[in-house]
């Protein structure tokens, strides 16, 4: 799916702004979608609205949500094929337009469209749009579907008080605060009406030139055509005719980790026009390592989440700039779009700051321990949604040099159910491979299970895994954690798979210090991340270190969780914790290429 674009050929309206807005209910009001509402809440697009009221039932709502605004469409743009975009409403969406249902969506991070011709009018359009919040055992992320799964045995005494007084509520299986609303833009673009659908870029390095693979699908009938431009805007290559097929780049310049370099495809089709930025570098897995353009790269950098103060998750572009600036600042090279694919707009970022990315699915809270064994076999509903989320990101994101491997799911239980586990991934990790155009590597990332048993793991491209030894398991005890790392590193070896530590850290009170390292101070992260770090330089195979997290964020309230989680380097302001500047002065020791021959 094409990003919108302004050009000679397309018009494109933001319709970012304060829109009005209301509370609902667990059942669908289309009363709310179909007339203006009655006495409406302001409400800023695009964000999360939790945070943006001083309500705790904007906080802790429950099922929908309703938002509307008006727009009307310039004449001169109604002889086009005029289209709305919502870059990602969390987690479902159903959208009317002029009391009539237009489209529904299901899924909290990714775009969708729909085609308004026919329905807009002269004057005021009135758009509404229901978000649902809930999250059940359809839904990526997962959530628990009772408050019984949640809190596993029942307690008797409280039995009365869960089923009669408890309010409905969201139960996530995820440690990250259920944030929801129209969390992206929302934009109206145009297009001829015979149009460029999609574009796909395969480059490739051959010796000093690279060869581009291009396949583009055009609606409607027109003469094609396609100029590669390189970074400076001349012309280095031309087609024109077939849809697809390939072209030279001679010396090219290749797109490395922090010495980004961007091609230009402009693709014209009849009256249309769409110029799709690329990049042209390599990524292979070869035994124990992770090549970039050929050279083994080590990962340096963290896990993080797209979550601000007020914003909540809600795409906001000078934090996703600073957040870039505090990475180069430290040294790092890479993150992992944990829990869910990130705004295009960060991606775009990234393939122009030469920050490299693995992008994530939102399947995140596929483990449940009370539930019974084979409940992977219960998750068909699930895995259907899973398909097509792997295929939406990927179809989304392909062209992004930034991406070099995608992860298709965080921490689901690969050992307590390992055969059916992956009877599960490993159709999905196939589907994946099919639907890449590049084929980049496939990983699912696991966690501190029982790592003996996991037979999901070492069956991807990469072994990806999240590691809370001295935190979670043996907290306080750093000598037991680095015996602990150390025998599973020991096991790990012998898999001669590249293996990238996706998570690791300790919750982390900023400004709390001891002299001896006592959990949640300061000194004690940094503690941590010393002994591990010792740990991760002995082996060769491990390819990266991902701290968790980038930075502190909002979750569910909860007895593990301070205002928040609080493993990240940074606070939520962005403050440094000491952590940051330990990870400054050793990463901008460790190069991005060649750090373990
Ligand atoms: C994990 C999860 C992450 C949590 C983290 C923690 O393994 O992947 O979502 O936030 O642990 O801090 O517990």
């Amino acid at each position: 799916m094409l990003y919108p674009q302004l050009n000679e050929a397309r018009a494109l309206i933001d319709l970012s702004g304060v829109w009005q807005f209301a509370l609902g209910s667990e059942n669908l009001e289309e009363e709310k979608l179909k007339k203006p509402l009655e006495n409406p809440e302001t409400m800023a697009v695009p964000a999360s609205y939790n945070d943006q009221k001083a309500k705790e039932q904007f906080r802790d709502h429950y099922g929908y949500a309703y938002y509307q605004t008006t727009f009307q469409v310039p004449r001169t743009l109604q002889s086009e094929r005029i289209m709305i975009r919502f870059g990602s409403v969390t987690q479902a969406a159903e959208v009317w337009l002029n009391g009539e249902l237009l489209c529904k969506h299901k899924g909290g991070f990714l775009p969708f469209e729909a085609e308004l011709n026919g329905k807009v009018r002269p004057g005021d359009n009135l758009l509404a749009v229901a978000v649902d919040n809930r999250v059940d055992f359809s839904t990526l992320p997962v959530g628990n579907e009772s408050a019984q799964a949640m809190f596993g045995e029942e307690l008797s005494p409280f039995d009365s008080v869960k089923k009669t007084k408890v309010k409905p509520k969201n139960y996530p299986n995820f440690d990250f605060f259920n944030y929801a609303g129209i969390h992206r833009p929302v934009k109206l673009y145009t297009t001829p009406k015979q149009y460029i659908a999609d574009i796909s870029i395969v480059p490739e390095v051959r010796d000093k030139d690279a060869e581009v693979a291009y396949d583009i699908s055009c609606q409607g009938e027109g003469e094609l055509e396609l100029i590669l431009l390189d970074e400076a805007g001349n012309q280095v290559a031309e087609a024109k005719g077939a849809a697809s097929g390939a072209l030279t780049i001679p010396s090219v310049h290749l797109w490395e980790p922090g010495a980004a370099y961007l091609y230009t495809a402009v693709v014209k089709f009849g009256a249309d026009t769409y110029a799709q930025t690329f990049g042209v570098r390599s990524v292979e897995v070869k035994e124990d390592k992770f090549l970039i353009n050929g050279k083994p790269f080590y990962f340096k950098g963290c896990g993080k989440h797209e979550d601000s103060e007020v914003h909540g998750r809600g795409m906001d572009e000078p934090l996703n700039v600073k957040d870039i600036a505090l990475m180069k600042w430290m040294g790092a090279n890479s993150f992992r779009t944990s829990h869910y694919p990130y705004s295009e707009e960060m991606l775009n970022l990234c393939d122009r700051e030469g920050i490299v990315v693995i992008g994530e699915t939102p399947a995140v809270g596929l483990n449940f321990p009370n539930l019974k064994e084979d409940w992977y076999k219960d998750l068909s509903r699930t895995k259907e949604h899973h398909g097509d989320v792997i295929k939406d990101m990927i179809a989304r994101d392909k062209n992004h040099p930034s991406i070099v491997m995608w992860s298709i799911a965080n921490e689901p239980d690969t050992a307590a159910r390992s055969e059916s586990s992956y009877d599960y991934f490993k159709p999905l990790y196939d589907l994946a491979h099919e639907q890449d155009p590049q084929n980049r590597p496939v990983t699912v990332v696991v966690c501190n299970n029982d790592y003996l048993k996991d037979i999901v793991a070492p069956a991807m491209d990469v072994i990806c895994m999240n590691r809370y030894y001295g935190w979670y398991i043996f907290g306080g005890d750093l000598d037991a954690a680095k015996q602990a790392m150390t025998i599973e590193m020991e096991y790990w070896k012998e898999k001669k798979k590249p293996v990238i530590i996706t998570e690791y850290g300790v919750d982390t009170v900023p400004g709390l210090h001891s002299a001896v390292p006592n959990m949640f101070t300061e000194e004690y992260q940094t503690e941590y991340y010393k002994v591990m770090n010792r740990i991760l330089d002995q082996y060769a195979f491990v390819v990266g270190e991902h701290t968790w997290n980038f930075a502190d964020f909002a979750t569910i309230q909860g007895l593990m969780r301070i205002d928040g989680n609080k493993k990240g380097l940074f606070t939520r302001e962005r403050r440094p914790k000491y952590a940051a500047h330990y990870f400054r002065d050793r990463w901008l020791n460790i190069p991005d290429f060649g750090y373990k021959n």
